[in-house]
C-alpha cells in the first residue's frame, strides 16, 4: 500500500491513550464523513465495553445535519474544517487527525491538513483518500495560499520522517463515474477499522502489530465481498423491486436496526446528491431514531420532516400512506432483532405485500431459522447472508463484516434502482447536484464530454439551466462559483437541461417542457443524442 509503514501507522494510533489529553479525530464531507461518524460510534463502543473513556471524534461538513441529508458547499470551506476541528480539539495536547477525503479534492479537510501541518506539536496529520498524490486537486481555494495538491505535496514530504501520513492507495474506478460513496466509501471503512482494530488490540490484548496481521484481517473484509456478492439473484431482486418503486415515483424505504440501519440513512442521504434524487425518494429509518444514532447535537426532529428517521415516525408519517407501489426493506441481524422485526413486518404487511427483509446470520444457527420463518413468510423476497462460522471472527470483527456486506447491498440497491429510473448514462450520473465546486467542475467536464462542445459554451448552458434564463445577466456571469451553486440549491435537472441546450437550438422553455415530457433524463439524452446526430 503506497506510503504506508503500517506497523508504525498503526503503533502511532496507540499513543493516543489518555483521553484527558489525547483523542483521534477523523474529518470528512459527504460520505466521508458519515463514515467518520460510524466508524468512531463503533470504535467508541468498543471502548466502552473495555470500560475505557471514549477517545474518537467525527467531524462532518455541514454539521450533524450532514449525517442524513445532503449539504454539500461547507465542502468548500477551508476555514470551517479548521474551525470545527479546533472546536473539538479543544484542551487537547496529542491529537491524531485523520481527513478522508477520497478524491483528494475537499478544501474542507485540506484547511485541516494545513493547520495540522502548522502545529506539529499537537497534531499528527493523516490523509485518506483513493487518488494517486499527484492528482489531488490543484485548483486554487479562495482566500488560502494553497490547494489540496500543495498540502499533499507538504504531507508526502514530512511522511518520509513519518511525521505524517499518506494513506492512498488506488482502489479503481468507481463502477458509477465519480461515486466515491461506493468504493472509496469502503474502502476507507476497511482501513480504518483495520488500522483501529490492530491498535485495540495492541493496546488492550498486547497482541503485536504484524504485517501479516493486518493482512488477515484485509482478508476477513474479502471474505465478506465473497459471502455478499454470492447473493447476486437476492441483490437483483431487490433492485428490481426498489427500482419499479422509483419509476412509478414512489418510494423505498429501509427499516433497519443498530449500525446496520446507520447504513441505510447513510445510501439514502447519498441519493439526492447523486442522483438528483428528492429526500422521499429512498429514506432511512433507525429503530430507537436519535437515541439509538448517538450523533454529537442529539435529536434533529426540529429540523424538517426529513429529520424524523424513528421507527415510530416512520409508522406515523409513512405507514399511513403506503402503498403497494412502495418497496419497504427491512434490514437486521438475526436472531438478536427478530422479535421486534416480527412486528414491524406485520404493521407493513398490512398496508402492502411489497416488503423485503435482508438479514445476516451465522451458520447453523437453526433456533435462529425457525423464529426467522414467520418474517420470511410476510416477505415477498428474503435475502439471507449466511456467515460461514470459519469466516466469521470475534465480536467487533464480525459486526464490521456485517455493515460492510449491509453497505454493499445497500449501495447495489440505490444505485440500481436510480440506473432503472434513467438516471445514469454510459456510467455517468447525469442528474447530479451541482451544489460545490467539485460538482460544478465536474458537471461542467460532463456536459463537454457529452455535447462535445467547448468548455465556455457548456459552462454558460449550465448556468443558463442553473438561473432558468436564456439571456444571463453581466449580474450572473460575473458572480462566483459560490454564488452559482448556492442557487442551484433549488434547481431541478441542471445538467439534463444544459445539454439538451448545448445539443439543440431549444430555448430554456421549449428544453424543459421537452424534458417534462419524458422524465426519464437518460433515454432522453439517448434521443438527442440520436436525433442530432453530426450526418456523414
Ligand atoms: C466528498 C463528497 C462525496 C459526495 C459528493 C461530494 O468527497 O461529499 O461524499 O458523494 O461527491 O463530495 P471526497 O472529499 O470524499 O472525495
Amino acid at each position: 500500500m503506497a506510503g504506508l509503514d503500517w506497523t508504525y501507522g498503526v503503533s502511532t494510533l496507540r499513543q493516543w491513550e489518555d483521553p484527558q489529553e489525547s483523542c483521534v479525530v477523523m474529518s470528512g464531507c459527504g460520505t466521508s464523513g458519515r463514515l467518520a461518524f460510524l466508524i468512531s460510534s463503533g470504535f467508541n463502543k468498543a471502548l466502552s465495553q473495555l470500560n475505557q473513556s471514549k477517545v474518537y471524534s467525527y467531524i462532518i461538513a455541514g454539521g450533524d445535519r450532514a449525517l442524513l441529508s445532503s449539504q454539500e458547499a461547507p465542502e468548500d470551506d477551508p476555514r470551517l474544517g479548521v474551525l470545527s476541528l479546533k472546536k473539538v480539539c479543544e484542551g487537547k495536547k496529542r491529537v491524531l487527525f485523520i481527513g478522508i477525503s477520497c478524491g483528494l479534492s475537499a478544501p474542507f479537510v485540506a484547511g485541516q491538513l494545513d493547520f495540522c501541518l502548522q502545529h506539529p506539536e499537537v497534531y499528527m496529520p493523516v490523509l485518506v483518500g483513493f487518488n494517486p498524490a499527484h492528482q489531488a486537486r490543484d485548483e486554487p481555494i479562495q482566500d488560502c495560499t494553497f490547494t489540496f495538491h500543495s498540502v499533499v505535496q507538504r504531507m508526502q514530504e514530512l511522511a518520509k520522517s513519518q511525521k505524517a501520513f499518506l494513506i492512498n492507495p488506488a482502489v479503481g474506478p468507481e463502477a458509477i463515474s465519480g461515486s466515491s460513496r461506493m468504493k472509496g466509501g469502503s474502502a476507507t471503512k476497511i482501513l480504518l477499522e483495520v488500522a483501529f482494530s490492530a491498535a485495540h488490540a495492541a493496546t488492550f490484548s498486547n497482541t503485536p502489530i504484524t504485517y501479516n496481521g493486518v493482512l488477515e484481517h484485509m482478508k476477513a473484509y474479502e471474505r465478506t465481498l465473497d459471502v455478499t456478492y454470492s447473493q447476486t439473484d437476492g441483490i437483483t431482486t431487490l433492485v428490481e423491486a426498489a427500482g419499479q418503486s422509483l419509476r412509478c415515483s414512489r418510494h423505498v424505504y429501509y427499516l433497519g436496526w443498530g449500525s446496520l440501519a446507520l447504513l441505510g440513512l447513510i445510501d439514502a442521504s447519498e441519493c439526492t446528491p447523486t442522483f438528483g434524487a428528492d429526500y422521499e425518494d429512498v429514506r432511512g429509518f433507525i429503530s430507537g431514531g436519535y437515541r439509538e444514532l448517538n450523533n454529537n447535537d442529539g435529536p434533529l426532529t426540529s429540523l424538517g420532516p426529513k429529520f424524523s428517521i424513528a421507527h415510530e415516525d416512520f409508522l406515523h408519517l409513512i405507514l399511513p400512506c403506503l402503498t403497494d407501489k412502495d418497496t419497504v426493506l427491512l434490514i437486521y441481524t438475526h436472531p438478536d432483532d427478530a422479535t421486534e422485526v416480527g412486528n414491524m413486518a406485520r404493521r407493513v404487511r398490512e398496508k402492502t405485500p411489497n416488503l423485503h427483509a435482508v438479514y445476516h446470520q451465522a451458520d447453523g444457527d437453526t433456533a435462529a431459522s425457525l423464529q426467522q420463518d414467520d418474517i420470511k413468510k410476510l416477505c415477498l423476497s428474503t435475502l439471507k447472508i449466511t456467515w460461514p462460522r470459519e469466516a466469521l471472527a470475534s465480536g467487533t470483527l464480525q459486526h464490521m463484516q456485517r455493515e460492510l456486506s449491509t453497505k454493499l447491498v445497500l449501495n447495489a440497491v440505490s444505485t440500481g434502482a436510480h440506473v432503472l429510473k434513467g438516471k445514469i448514462y454510459q456510467n455517468h450520473m447525469i442528474d447530479l447536484q451541482v451544489t460545490n465546486t467539485k460538482l460544478y467542475r465536474r458537471a461542467t467536464r460532463l456536459l463537454q464530454k457529452l455535447s462535445a462542445c467547448p468548455e465556455e459554451n457548456c459552462e454558460e448552458a449550465l448556468l443558463k439551466a442553473i438561473y432558468r434564463v436564456d439571456m444571463l445577466t453581466v449580474e450572473m456571469t460575473s458572480s462566483d462559483i459560490t454564488t452559482h451553486t448556492c442557487f442551484a440549491r433549488n434547481s431541478t435537472k441542471v445538467v439534463p437541461l444544459a445539454l439538451v441546450i448545448l445539443l439543440t437550438s431549444w430555448s430554456l422553455m421549449e428544453a424543459e417542457s421537452h424534458l417534462k415530457q419524458q422524465p426519464i433524463v437518460r433515454e432522453a439524452v439517448a434521443q438527442w443524442m440520436w436525433e442530432l446526430r453530426p450526418l456523414s
